[in-house]
């Protein structure tokens, strides 16, 4: 496809916070809230908006917001302003140079993809290659209970959700796993450790094997890839990698290695579109299933990842749940709801959602602008 190129005119980034409903317990820590960088590119009258989804604290990957923050400030968007670009792969080169923050990258990408596709007076799936109005959704519970939990797993199977992940952790695994499969004999399950074991629990990961996983997200180590490939060889149940594959170098070491036989791709995560589009071909290449994961992210994120989700590789059920389950109110006008354990694809041109300008305002910091 080819247009006049978009010159980026302005860029503007606020950070927003939003209370989560409920807190959010995994291996690593809880969450209360959501906070977040809101980037938004503007071009010719148009807007481009995407998310960050780093923690503050590097409690899921290495990367932070303040140093985000910084290579955004400091390199990324005065590199973007004032500078014009026929498509993203023309933008990728001033992105690919700096090591590490695939976060911040994607930031910057993704609010291109959306200008983009909204220069094209096009949705964003289509720009991507993808199909369809609707994708299957599940939903990933935080770590609680076991009684509670089953609770929780029975109103989300009630509300259709299509696959159910529990949160791990040592000392909450195998009762849990047992007490929720003895509940639900049908129900298609998964399990997230957020790295919280070692190889020298290969033998009770092994006897996750008795419960029918669909897989087990990223057992061992963040920043491992070898010592999933040994365990995959003691253990049935499928391994699926997230934090391990933050570019598609390391989804291919993993798929050759098979040390991961599902995958977790989070745009946010893994330097932008460009990036989890050679992760999803890669996986194709290997007939290795993929599935679209979420940061709690709010509508902008939530938008972006239905669109992702569309990709014809995708075809086991996500984790872009309903927003409400998030938040109170959202910062767009849009509500993102699941309906029978489907999620619509927002209609209109690129992410297809419009901001809440009078809550965001009531929830984000005054916008420092670049230009
Ligand atoms: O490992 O997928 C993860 C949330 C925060 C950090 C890491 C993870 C998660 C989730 C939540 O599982 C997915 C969602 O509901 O957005
Ligand atoms: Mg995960």
């Amino acid at each position: 496809m080819t247009r006049t190129p978009l010159r980026i005119d302005r860029a503007e980034i606020r950070l927003v916070r939003l209370p989560l409903v409920t807190p959010f317990t995994i291996s690593t820590g809880t969450m209360t809230e959501k906070l977040f960088p809101l980037l938004t590119l503007y071009a010719g009258g148009l807007e481009g908006y995407a998310e960050g989804v780093m923690d503050p604290l590097p409690d899921y990957l290495d990367e932070t917001l303040a140093g985000s923050l910084s290579l955004l400030r400091d390199a990324l968007l005065p590199a973007v302003v004032g500078q014009s670009f026929a498509n993203p792969e023309a933008l990728e080169p001033l992105l690919t140079p700096w090591r590490g923050h695939r976060m911040a990258l994607a930031m910057v990408e993704m609010a291109f993809w959306d200008l983009w596709a909204k220069s094209l007076d096009l949705p964003l799936q289509t720009v991507l290659g993808g199909n369809g109005d609707a994708i299957d959704v599940g939903v990933s519970l935080g770590i609680g209970p076991i009684d509670s939990t089953i609770d929780r797993v029975a109103s989300h199977l009630e509300q259709g959700y299509k696959r159910i992940k529990l949160k791990i952790k040592p000392g909450h695994d195998i009762a849990l796993i047992r007490a929720v499969r003895d509940a639900f004999p049908q129900a298609r399950l998964s399990l997230d450790a957020n790295s919280c074991y070692t190889l020298a629990d290969s033998a009770l990961l092994a006897r996750l094997d008795d419960f029918a996983l669909d897989y087990i997200e990223q057992p061992l180590a963040w920043n491992d890839i070898h010592d999933h490939a040994t365990l995959q060889h003691r253990i049935r149940t499928p391994i699926c990698l997230d934090e391990s594959l933050k570019s598609a170098r390391e989804a291919r070491l993993a798929l050759m290695l098979d040390a991961t036989r599902v995958i977790n791709i989070k745009v946010g995560r893994s330097g932008g579109y460009l990036e989890s589009k050679r992760i999803h071909d890669l996986a194709r290449a290997f007939d290795v299933p993929v599935w679209c994961g979420g940061m709690l992210e709010s509508g902008i994120g939530r938008a972006h990842n239905i669109h992702l989700s569309t990709l014809p590789g995708f075809t086991k059920p996500g984790d872009t749940s309903s927003s409400s389950r998030y938040f109170t109110r959202d910062i767009t006008n849009e509500r993102l709801e699941s309906v029978d354990g489907r999620m619509a694809v927002p209609q209109g041109a690129g992410i297809g959602v419009t901001l809440d300008r009078a809550f965001l305002d009531s929830v984000a910091t005054a916008p420092e602008v670049f230009k």
